[in-house]
């Protein structure tokens, strides 16, 4: 038996068959500081209920797999130090053992599609990172869209990674890569980039239909949904460029590897934007909420 439980809103959510979104717990625990990861999960929470849907925010705390948490758990969790940071190898482990972890987009699409919920909204997605062919370093986060029907709303990946190598991975795993409006995909912090979108739709009717036909034909594995960050929020990627660059010498000058290097990263570039990216990483998830509930909305 899995212990899962469900938080009151989204058991009555259940009941009465009303859209869910699920959200991850990474960019709370690993992702934001604190005041403002709590502040920004409130927030995103609000907009994809003002969107009309159900929020449900994933953690697994001392042994139990959440969906949706409390407003007195998300306090917790966004206050607590040393908390794991879970993906598909170690989170039956950390269940098993009655622990307490964020869960990452590939966990996340694990617990999600373990409650029956087919709508994930995120920041970015984790890929391939700068260097990878050395160092290997590729997120779980891409086996998972190839294995696991979840949607994934997110902003693209996260461009403190190899964009190119990410998408080239997610091509050939089958996973659809869909960008939302436009012809390109976005960057997070930018709207765009230099890469054609390999997919595009102009309507969240035809992304949860898009995710129902591959069902239909026995495919496994969710999509990726790349949604550009508002133009007002954005940031340059030319404004970026030698920021990232910096905090990839400092990452590898100190030898950050394996888990550590995303948050090592997003807090480098925090700091070096003077706060700048976590203005803007809160625009996009919230952007990023409000399209997932509509995709949920038609399913
Ligand atoms: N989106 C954000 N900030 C984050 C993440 C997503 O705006 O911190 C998290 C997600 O949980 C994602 C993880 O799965 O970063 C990627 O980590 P890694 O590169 O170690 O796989």
């Amino acid at each position: 038996m899995i212990p899962l439980t469900y938080s009151p809103e989204v058991e009555a959510a259940r009941a009465e068959g009303l859209p869910l979104v699920a959200l991850e717990s990474t960019i709370i625990t690993h992702g934001m500081p604190y005041p403002q990861n709590v502040e920004t999960a409130r927030l995103v929470e609000q907009d994809i209920r003002d969107a009309g849907a159900v929020p449900a925010t994933i953690a697994v705390m001392n042994g139990t797999l959440h969906i949706g948490l409390t407003s007195d758990q998300l306090d917790a969790l966004g206050q607590a130090t040393d908390v794991a940071k879970l993906s598909r190898a170690d989170m039956a482990a950390c269940l098993a053992t009655g622990g307490t972890g964020a869960t990452t987009v590939a966990a996340t699409m694990i617990a999600a599609h373990l409650a029956g919920i087919h709508v994930f909204a995120t920041g970015g997605i984790g890929g391939v990172h700068k260097g990878a062919e050395t160092s290997f370093d590729i997120s779980a986060d891409l086996h998972e869209l190839a294995q696991t029907p979840v949607t994934v709303v997110a902003a693209g990946a996260k461009a403190i990674l190899d964009l190119e190598k990410t998408y080239e991975v997610l091509e050939t795993l089958g996973v659809p890569v869909i960008a939302f409006g436009q012809n390109t995909l976005p960057a997070f912090w930018s709207a765009t980039s230099p890469l054609a979108a390999p997919l595009r739709m102009d309507s969240a009717a035809d992304m949860a239909r898009a995710h129902q036909m591959r069902a239909a034909m026995g495919l496994p594995g969710g999509q990726l949904i790349a949604n550009p960050i508002p133009a007002d929020a954005e940031i340059p990627a030319d404004t970026l460029a030698p920021i990232i660059a910096q905090a990839l010498n400092e990452a590898d000058a100190q030898g950050i590897h394996a888990k550590s290097v995303t948050p090592f990263l997003l807090g480098r570039i925090f700091e070096l934007t003077e706060g700048a990216s976590l203005t803007a990483n809160i625009a996009l998830v919230r952007n990023n909420a409000r399209l997932a509930a509509q995709i949920a909305g038609n399913f």
